[in-house]
């Protein structure tokens, strides 16, 4: 039994007020259309913008996240956000230890476990991102870091529907570049086997999301692999009619 498919646009740091447009053209093109085998649409703009694009968005089913957010609750933490306020602004995930954090802000499996654990906490669906670098993959360590990252991201306790998991290898993310279809399925298969041997059955409802490069031309080959329950789409998230493309190729 497939979970339930996921697919969740990740803005990045784009996108003013006159970007809202598209997320009510995709609004209006889910509502007109609807969306394949009964799958979630979820878009993830910059935190300025949240509270805008939830009351564009409507009726419409789409769901909005934010893309990061502080371990604690509230406090002393100047330009950081706390789970409880996206939730607050209208947020249903928020996406956590993507590689543009790890990198650009130096986050560890423990801080994104810890991140992961506050978004539970306050009853959003975390997105813990992991995948491995160029060089690591090229030197066939790409499955044991990847093992790694979950091991440390993961929290204990948590309930396997209320989190995602997004693969994004990193040396796909916005080069165009994508791992072969065998390649995205190993590491699917063994994310999956990962979680199943932590969780249990449960292992088997977590959604794995692919990310890097997803686009209209790639997403239905990549979107039919085993184990590829959604994506998470960067660049091609941005204008409507490319995301709505993706979503109908689910
Ligand atoms: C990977 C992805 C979205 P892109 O970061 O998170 O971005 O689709 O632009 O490669």
């Amino acid at each position: 039994l497939r979970p339930i498919p996921l697919i969740a646009g990740n803005w990045k740091m784009n996108g003013v007020t006159a970007a809202l447009a598209e997320a009510e053209a995709l609004a209006t093109l889910v509502a007109t259309h609807g969306v394949a085998r009964g799958g979630e649409v979820a878009l993830c703009p910059p935190a300025t913008l949240l509270m805008a694009m939830r009351e564009r968005l409507g009726r419409s089913g789409i769901a909005t996240g934010g893309q990061d957010c502080h371990a604690r609750a509230s406090g002393a933490h100047t330009g950081d956000i706390s789970a409880a306020m996206l939730k607050d602004a209208g947020a249903r995930f928020v996406i956590v230890g993507h590689s543009e954090r790890r990198a650009d802000h130096g986050e560890t499996d423990e801080a994104v476990r810890e991140k992961a654990a506050a978004a539970v906490a306050t009853d959003l669906i975390p997105i813990v991102c992991v995948g491995e670098t160029e060089s690591q993959r090229l030197s066939g360590e790409a499955v044991r870091v990847v093992e790694r990252q979950l091991d440390g991201s993961i929290p204990d306790g948590v309930p396997t529907e209320g989190i995602v998991i997004a693969y994004e290898p990193v040396w796909a993310i916005g080069t165009g570049l994508t791992p072969t279809l065998a390649d995205i399925a190993e590491m699917h298969e063994a994310i999956r086997r990962r979680l199943v041997e932590r969780f249990g059955e449960g292992g088997h409802s977590v959604r794995i999301l692919y990310g890097g490069s997803l686009k209209p031309g790639n997403a239905r080959e990549i979107l039919a692999v085993d184990n590829v329950d959604g994506g998470l789409v960067g660049g091609a998230s941005l204008l409507a009619k490319d995301f709505f493309a993706i979503i109908s190729a689910l």
